[in-house]
């Protein structure tokens, strides 16, 4: 007898020479990332916007969704379109990141979405406060979790299921915390999570539940597998890890120059210039960036702008810098108001997950 569990692999990490497969390939190009001369944008554009999709897009009619809040609440409800966007409606910008981002760039590679730097984006986050309509619920006085489940469906490891994600309840009633139906003041694309999303600002995106149609209420700990299996940092298959949460910081350096059609490798003309990029965490505000441009062994402070659009969006940073004639590998290195900052060498952990080690951005700069 065949069974779903027959059509999915355990986890795995590449051997020491092994290339991307056509497996990686085929995920990195449902999902893509932000082209990075796209970190000029204060709020990226939608289309910009970096993308990631476990299973289908699924076929959710707007006019007939409804979201329930369910499970240990006095008072279960049943919210459609409609009655959402009657609710107080607030905008937060906040910049997403996936927790796999800088996955490819670990040895050895865990195989899965082969993202190098570029799962981020900016946005600009139309909705509800979910808080309050916990509160109209009832919640039970031994509440624990709140899970969020999406209308996508698939199978991963073997486990079929539809895509769903705990917070606990004490991060759920953040005021921050929205349900969101606009990004950049147009409705949620399919893509995105039409026609309702969760948008919980500071944390990696796994926790933004898409396609959203369903809140459960729970008094015991949530142990669905993309809490309790996936997104946890493990040294090996059976460390039970620790979960993943919020972003930690990164700067981007937005490349300068024009680039090498394969290579990517930029060329940039000798004389003065700015460089510059964004940089977040989801724990604490950036406190500084610092700029190198021989790969990590020498840095120097860049300028921050002043915040733009609130504390869960990313900063622009810049510094000035005479280009000279030869080659150089640019980086950036955030740090925030927790001290926490940003790697040279490669910490490593067996998802790939929450790998921010400094970019490297390889520039020639020729002879006139
Ligand atoms: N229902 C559902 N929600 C989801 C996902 C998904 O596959 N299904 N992917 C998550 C992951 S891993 C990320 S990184 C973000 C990506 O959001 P974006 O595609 O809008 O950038 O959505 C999250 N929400
Ligand atoms: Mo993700």
């Amino acid at each position: 007898m065949t069974t779903v569990d027959d059509v999915s692999r355990p986890s795995r990490v590449a051997g020491p020479d092994e290339a991307i497969s056509a497996e990686e390939l085929q995920l990195a190009a449902r999902n893509h990332g932000i082209p990075l001369e796209a970190l000029r944008y204060d709020v990226t554009p939608a289309g910009l916007h970096y993308l990631l999709i476990h299973y289908d897009i699924p076929d959710v009619d707007p006019d007939t969704h409804a979201l329930t809040v369910s499970g240990a609440v006095r008072r279960p409800l049943r919210l459609d379109l409609a009655a959402l966007r009657a609710l107080p409606r607030v905008t937060h910008r906040v910049t997403l990141e996936c927790a796999g981002n800088g996955r490819a760039l670990l040895h050895p590679r865990p195989v899965s979405q082969p993202w190098l730097v570029e799962a981020v984006g900016n946005a600009e986050w139309t909705g509800t406060p979910l808080a309050p309509l916990l509160r109209e619920a009832g919640l039970a006085d031994d509440a624990v979790d709140v899970v969020f489940t999406g209308a996508d469906h698939g199978v991963e490891r073997g486990v079929e299921q539809d895509y769903q994600r705990a917070l606990p309840l004490a991060d759920a009633l953040r005021e921050e915390v929205l349900l969101a139906y606009e990004m950049n003041g147009a409705p949620l694309l399919p893509q995105h999570g039409a026609p309702v999303r969760l948008i919980v600002p500071g944390w990696y995106g796994m926790a933004h539940v898409k396609w959203l149609r369903d809140i459960r209420v729970t008094t015991e700990p949530f142990d669905g597998y993309q809490n309790a299996v996936a997104y946890r940092l493990r040294r090996d298959a059976d460390d039970p890890g620790v979960p993943v949460t919020r972003i930690e910081p990164r700067a981007l350096v937005r490349p300068p120059g024009f680039p090498d059609f394969m290579s990517r490798t930029r060329v940039l003309r000798p004389g003065p210039c700015t460089v510059d990029g964004r940089a977040w965490s989801g724990h604490a505000p950036v406190t500084s960036v610092e700029v190198t441009v021989d790969g990590g062994q020498t840095w120097t402070p860049a300028d921050l702008d002043a915040p733009s659009g609130g504390e869960w969006a990313w900063r622009r940073w810049s510094v000035r810098w005479t280009a000279t004639p030869g080659r150089y590998v640019l980086g950036a290195r955030a740090t925030d108001a927790s001290g926490r900052t940003q790697p040279v060498e490669q910490p490593w952990n067996r998802g790939g997950f929450a790998n921010n080690l400094v970019q490297r951005v390889e520039v020639v700069v020729p002879a006139e």
